[in-house]
């Protein structure tokens, strides 16, 4: 179960976030309104939620899941792959204090970004991507076995991040999308297969047996209930126009 739940929320300069999503730039006001009802809904999952104030000096710093991972014994700040967004992990490992005595960092010439990290009980899935690089990804392992923890590596070749196209709703179950559907790694879970044109529904998340899923894609949506999820739909439509979605918005542990 979760307890915490950090979120960021989104700054004016979100406009000029990194996207290759080809949607248009994000109306902010609007952005706000998504990322309070996101914050309402948490909420509903009983999660304390602790709300940061925007960040104007990082257009993409509403996206705190990528600066850090927070696990059940220790947090891992990471080091952004985007340069854009180097810098946003400063700030996260002040407030990271207040939850964790053990606090790890990604060091030079590491990079992880921990929208490339998935948590599957004591093991974590890093994707090797455009953002995470293999010196960050073998620091990520060692520092997780240090604590008892495993990691393995995923190559990605298509997706921004591994949960861009994986979301672990826990019992075994996976929501599984695009370059990931045949990869023998993901054999053995309960794979829920996300149609191809609702993609971008595969990054949904589990928060203590709700399941929040993004507004717009009815197939995915239908899938979660049938496994007995209670389902939060939650609108996401200006962040995705950054490549981002439900997980990218919060730190849950
Ligand atoms: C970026 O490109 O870094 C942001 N525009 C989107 C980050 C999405 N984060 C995530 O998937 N964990």
């Amino acid at each position: 179960m979760f307890k915490n739940v950090i979120v960021r929320k989104p700054c004016k300069a979100i406009v000029n976030g990194i996207t290759s999503a080809n949607l248009g730039k994000p109306d902010f006001e609007l952005a706000k309104k998504q990322h309070e009802f996101y914050i309402e809904t948490l909420k509903k999952c009983g999660v304390k939620v602790t709300i940061l104030d925007a960040d104007e000096k990082y257009p993409d710093s509403c996206f705190v899941e990528d600066v850090a991972l927070c696990t059940k014994k220790c947090a891992i700040i990471t080091r952004p792959g985007a340069l854009s967004r180097r810098g946003e992990e400063v700030e996260m490992k002040e407030v990271l204090k207040k939850f964790y005595s053990d606090i790890e960092e990604i060091k030079e010439p590491g990079t992880v970004e921990a929208g490339d990290i998935m948590m599957v009980g004591d093991h974590f899935y890093i994707g090797l991507s455009a953002r995470t690089n293999k010196d960050g990804a073998e620091q990520m392992i060692s520092i997780l076995e240090k604590y008892g923890f495993s990691g393995s590596v995923v190559p990605l070749n298509e997706m921004l991040h591994l949960k861009s196209g994986l979301a672990y709703l826990e019992n075994n179950n996976l929501l599984i999308a695009g370059e990931f559907i045949k990869n023998p790694v993901f054999k053995d879970f309960n794979k829920i297969i996300i149609p191809e044109d609702e993609g971008y529904a595969a990054n949904c998340i589990w928060v203590n047996d709700h399941v929040l899923v993004p507004m717009g894609y009815p197939k995915t949506q239908e899938a979660i209930k049938k496994l007995g999820y209670k389902v939060e739909i939650v609108d996401t439509s200006e962040f995705r126009k950054l490549d981002g979605g439900l997980s990218c918005l919060s730190l849950r542990f």
